[in-house]
């Protein structure tokens, strides 16, 4: 059976998490990282030496950076589902997968470390006023991206809506005053109605 270690407080983790679901995968998932430790064990190190969540064993195949386990998952057990065989569909779905990690989740991440990660007493808050403003600008481009599309990569869902979904899940989560991106809005509103979101969307920030 498919193997996932991870927190699920971890947004990479989430990824896995939801990508599984949405494939209605039997999978087990053995807690790991923040609190639970695990990730330092010589075994856990052995798996994925970079010490982070999430890591994977699907019979024996091991693999670590949430983005990749998402790819490899949706090519394996979702052809022409979450796996858009259309190439340029695909380059489309990958595309925003990239731009989650390296652009909106950095923009958001502060943000989140701020108000969520650190005591109020303790709290910056230039930090998060600059991280609320990178993330509206980031999540602006999405907007415009959105306007012309259902999801994504164009009329159906697929592996390309999951990471984002996941930062943006986290985003309007965040207890401060967020600017209004209408196709943004609608486009979680309908991901949020999706079974194999039920696990991410149903979770409170911690
Ligand atoms: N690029 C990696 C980043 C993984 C990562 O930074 N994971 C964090 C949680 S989001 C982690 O393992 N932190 C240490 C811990 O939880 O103990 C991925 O996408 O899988």
């Amino acid at each position: 059976m498919l193997k996932i270690w991870g927190r699920l407080t971890s947004v990479n983790v989430q990824k896995v998490i939801w990508c599984a679901d949405e494939l209605g995968l039997d999978f087990e998932r053995i807690e790991a990282g923040g609190l639970y430790g695990v990730v330092n064990s010589p075994e856990y190190r052995a798996m994925n030496p970079n010490g982070l969540v999430p890591v994977i064993d699907d019979s024996g195949f091991v693999l670590w950076e949430s983005n990749a386990i998402v790819r490899y998952l949706a090519t394996k057990y979702g052809a022409d589902s979450l796996w858009p065989s259309d190439v340029q569909v695909r380059a489309d779905a990958d595309r925003w997968m990239d731009w989650q990690a390296v652009s909106l989740n950095p923009a958001i991440g502060p943000a989140f470390i701020q108000l969520i990660r650190t005591l109020p007493e303790k709290r910056d808050v230039a930090i998060i006023e600059n991280a609320r403003i990178e993330a509206e600008k980031k999540l602006g481009i999405l907007d415009a991206h959105l306007a012309s599309r259902e999801y994504v990569a164009g009329l159906r869902f697929t592996m390309g809506d999951i990471p984002l979904g996941c930062s943006v899940d986290r985003w309007f989560k965040l207890p401060l005053a967020r600017e209004s991106h209408p196709h943004v809005e609608r486009w979680y509103a309908a991901l949020r109605e999706r079974k194999g979101a039920a696990q991410v969307v149903g979770l409170g920030l911690a």
